[in-house]
């Protein structure tokens, strides 16, 4: 699909999530960033429909693949969001951190089919943190929840069987 490079989505219009339920997972970890990318990907489920929503806290981002994939592991469960914030002056181990993180959330992905969806933060500073985190700015949390429910959607349709291709163009 040619055009914008970067949120792509932000053009397409909301994916409907009714019927489905998500987890949301959510690192306490700077939380003053961390509760308002919750309260965008909560926002933004209820404006696809999804009235299944949970949230499990856990201490950081390093423990998010692991809730993630027992989350993930569960037929109940159709996408699991998850939820941090890594800053890169707060740390001398940013780089163990986030990249644990992200690898571990990739692998939770893969290895149990449901789509973990990667809303972990990782900034030079507080500042870019919180304008990527604000609902009414960046909004990253929604941007999340959004891919949730968009490859939630696909995988359910694909898997069983259904029509491959959405293309639209
Ligand atoms: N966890 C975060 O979510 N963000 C950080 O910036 C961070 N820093 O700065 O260290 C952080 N550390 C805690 C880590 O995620 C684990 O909770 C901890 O190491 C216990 O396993």
């Amino acid at each position: 699909m040619a055009g914008d490079h970067r949120a792509a989505d932000a053009a397409l219009p909301l994916p409907d999530g009714s019927g489905l339920r998500v987890v949301i997972v959510s690192a306490r970890f700077n939380d003053l960033v961390t509760s308002q990318l919750l309260d965008g990907a909560t926002g933004a489920l209820g404006r696809m429909g999804v009235t299944d929503v949970a949230v499990e806290w856990v201490p950081g981002a390093y423990e998010l693949p692991l809730a993630a994939r027992v989350l993930a592991e569960r037929d109940d469960v159709d996408a699991v969001v998850a939820l941090g914030c890594v800053i890169r002056g707060d740390t001398p181990h940013f780089d163990y951190v986030a990249g644990g993180a992200a690898q571990g959330l990739l692998d939770a992905s893969l290895a149990t089919g449901t789509p973990v969806i990667f809303g972990v933060l990782t900034t030079e500073n507080l500042h870019q943190a919180l304008l990527r985190a604000d609902p009414a700015r960046m909004d990253k949390g929604g941007e999340a929840a959004q891919a949730a429910v968009e490859m939630a959607r696909l995988v359910a349709r694909v898997s069983s069987g259904g029509p491959i291709g959405n293309d639209a163009t």
